[in-house]
């Protein structure tokens, strides 16, 4: 299988720790797929011209991030990342909230590369920031750390000790940081 994404996106990240946590790294070729280039074969991959996209030996492709974490936890066995049970519905309303702090992350540093500083919206980058407030009252991600600098830290000690604790009981964490 190949997995389409960049050393810097979070939901590839998410998605080499899953295949880290399930132990299925080997089976998996990262090939850097480069989301501006219209020429990357990503856009046939995945209309969306988004990444991560895991394509199959057939030539399969699956997206998205939660999609392809789904697909390898029941390649893996089942059970393994998403439960079944009463508990998956908790676990998948995490992981949306995973996700959605990602977007709401993403979104912001997308309008500071897509637009000039003099037609930013101050409010729109108020209103996303708001959500990532709300989502780290329960918990935080690495993401935060790459594009704001850590600020999160801070205000948050019960966050770090956590994500401290995930790191030191998963090396994918550290192994897949961005490092560019
Ligand atoms: N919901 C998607 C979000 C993926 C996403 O937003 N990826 C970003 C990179 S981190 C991307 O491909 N952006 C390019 C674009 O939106 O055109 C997932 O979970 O995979």
């Amino acid at each position: 299988m190949i997995l389409r994404s960049s050393p810097a996106s979070p939901f590839g990240r998410k998605v080499k720790i899953a295949l880290a946590v399930l132990g299925l790294k080997d089976k998996v070729e990262v090939v850097v797929a480069d989301t501006n280039d219209a020429a990357d074969v990503l856009r046939q991959q995945n209309p969306l011209g988004k990444i991560p996209v895991l394509v199959l030996d057939d030539g399969k492709s699956i997206f998205d991030s939660r999609v392809i974490v789904e697909y390898l936890d029941q390649l893996a066995g089942g059970g393994k990342m998403i439960p079944a049970g009463p508990a998956r519905i908790d676990v998948l309303v995490q992981h949306a909230l995973a996700d959605g702090l990602m977007d709401a992350a993403l979104l912001q540093v997308l309008e500071g590369r897509w637009r000039a500083e003099d037609r930013r919206e101050a409010k729109w980058l108020a209103y996303q920031a708001e959500k990532i407030q709300r989502v780290l009252k329960v918990w935080a991600l690495g993401y935060l750390d790459l594009r704001f600098e850590g600020k999160w830290r801070a205000d948050h000690p019960k966050m770090v000790k956590w994500l401290d604790a995930f790191a030191a009981q998963n090396p994918s964490f550290e192994e897949t940081r961005f490092k560019g």
